[in-house]
């Protein structure tokens, strides 16, 4: 296959990062083996009506068991690291109330172990939305400051086990996302919400999620910190946070607009990343909201100054925004104040942002990303950044066949076309470290559970095996034309005489 938009000279260094991303509940199974907890997402699956197909991520892709298999699929794409996340509750079953799970332990340790053997870097996300169940029901999780010291316990349990070779540590998987899905609309959970934003049995729309918020902040705040101290200089790593990170443009081109667009951003986005690298709420969220966002105390400031060494972008689609503050709107998306008067939409006099999907939120708009690298550059100083998560989905469909499930060129043309407007934001400047598609395998999505597939491996589930697709190799061809370092290699330093 031959495509448009071919890069010439590569801007990709050598020491750049290309790899897939994944989750612990989304891949792992096993999900009350060898001694794991319940998280959060085990119990919330098990309640009826939650997911479309009445799935739940107690098998999934059973890599729990499978990992060397997977490790090897990795390997003969050549990719040079790995996103994934541990699960905290097969680490601490009980949060900090109880022990450390041995058997949890020797798991990742085996597996951090066999990616590097093969010169694959583990790039750790701590919590990818799974927190143990034991933690919601004592004090609520997120919505307590208590959860502070739980984090920073379970960062340094996995600092101390993991961190003499794990390089880059994640504390967070898209906060944003956890505080709308878990505290707005309730789809996720624990499901809280309040009308007109969902239907839930307890919860605050208006309120909670700005809690919620404000404790992730000093919880990963609480983590960096740790690290710093304790564990930086010896082991040499570097730590930062995962967003989702939409790109938006003005429906119009009218003042209005545009200024809501940056409201879309600091309701959304800047709403983490400015407390934890500007010190403060983004002026927006703190005039529109006034005392319904939390204040952080001298000691948070302090704590807060600790930063992150690189922004994790999760970056799939975009849309319009449309002002709500000056005129008046519809109710919708990002509409109400709570949202930032914001209106999303994906349509503007009837035509879409970029080519709809069988996935109802997800547009090809490749330009969104070089946008909205160029934009977190310029907010936020050129700080390392990381795509840490792009990728396209396609819903389950009846008339598909193996041939069309396997020949996946759409995902091919999205993920080259927005490589290609990446490395123009990388010629330009924009310090980008790495890319990570999502993702390896097809796995549980969510609210969707098995009937959307991300993968660059179909895997059938009554069996388990994984099939490379097209874009598998597309994948391969990609990297060995970039010629990207194996930073495996062991001991290739120590031979050198
Ligand atoms: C991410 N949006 O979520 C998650 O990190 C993954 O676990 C998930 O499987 C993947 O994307 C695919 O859905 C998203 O608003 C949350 O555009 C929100 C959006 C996109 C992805």
């Amino acid at each position: 296959i031959s495509l448009k938009g071919s890069m010439d000279s590569s801007p990709f260094p050598s020491s750049f990062l290309f790899g897939t991303a994944s989750s612990s509940y989304q891949f792992e199974g096993a999900f009350s083996s060898d001694g794991k907890g319940p998280s959060n997402w085990d119990v919330f699956t098990h309640e009826p009506d939650k997911i479309t197909d009445g799935s739940n991520g107690d098998v999934a892709d059973d890599h729990y068991h499978r990992y060397l298999e997977d490790r090897d699929l990795m390997d003969s794409i050549g990719v040079n690291s790995y996103r994934f996340s541990i699960s905290w509750s097969r680490i601490l079953p009980k949060g900090r109330f109880g022990n450390v799970n041995r058997a949890g332990i020797d798991h990742y340790n085996n597996f951090i172990n066999a990616l590097l053997l093969k010169g694959i870097q583990p790039f750790v996300t701590l919590t990818h939305y799974d927190i143990p169940q034991k933690l919601e029901d004592k004090y609520g999780s997120w919505l307590s400051s208590k959860v502070q010291e739980d984090f920073r316990y379970y960062a340094d349990t996995c600092f101390r086990f993991f961190g003499d070779r794990v390089k880059y540590w994640v504390t967070l998987n898209e906060p944003n996302v956890v505080a709308i899905r878990g505290y707005r609309s309730g789809i996720y959970p624990p499901s809280h919400c309040s009308r007109p934003f969902g239907n839930c049995s307890r919860g605050d729309s208006e309120k909670e999620p700005f809690i919620v918020a404000h404790n992730m902040i000093l919880s990963h705040a609480a983590a960096v910190s740790i690290y710093r101290t304790k564990y930086q200089k010896k082991q040499g790593g570097s730590i930062g946070i995962v967003m989702n990170a939409l790109w938006y443009e003005p429906i119009s081109n009218s003042l209005e607009d545009k200024l809501a667009v940056e409201r879309g951003q600091s309701f959304y986005m800047n709403w983490f990343l400015d407390p934890i690298i500007l010190g403060k709420y983004p002026i927006e969220m703190l005039e529109i909201l006034q005392s319904d966002l939390p204040v952080f105390s001298k000691q948070d400031l302090e704590m807060l100054k600790n930063g992150l060494d690189f922004i994790g972008i999760n970056h799939y689609t975009s849309f319009y925004i449309k002002d709500c503050m000056f005129s008046v709107c519809e109710p919708g998306p990002g509409a109400s104040r709570t949202e930032g008067f914001a209106l999303r939409t994906a349509q503007k006099n009837g035509i879409f942002i970029g080519e709809p999907t069988t996935v109802d939120w997800l547009f090809v708009y490749p330009r969104g990303m070089e946008n909205i690298v160029t934009y977190i550059k310029e907010r936020y100083n050129n700080i390392p950044m990381f795509i840490s998560e792009n990728g396209f989905g396609e819903q389950e469909n009846p008339n598909s066949t193996m041939e069309t499930l396997l020949h996946d060129i759409k995902r091919v043309e999205y993920m080259n076309s927005y490589l290609d407007t990446l490395a123009t934001a990388m010629r330009k400047g924009a310090d980008v470290r790495g890319y990570f598609v999502w993702s390896l395998l097809d796995n549980f999505e969510w609210t969707s559970g098995y009937t959307t597939q991300f993968g660059l491996h179909l895997v059938d589930y009554p069996t388990l095996k994984r099939t490379p697709r097209l874009s598998a190799t597309w994948y391969k061809e990609f990297i060995a034309k970039h010629n990207v370092q194996n930073l495996s290699a062991p001991n290739c330093n120590q031979e050198s005489k």
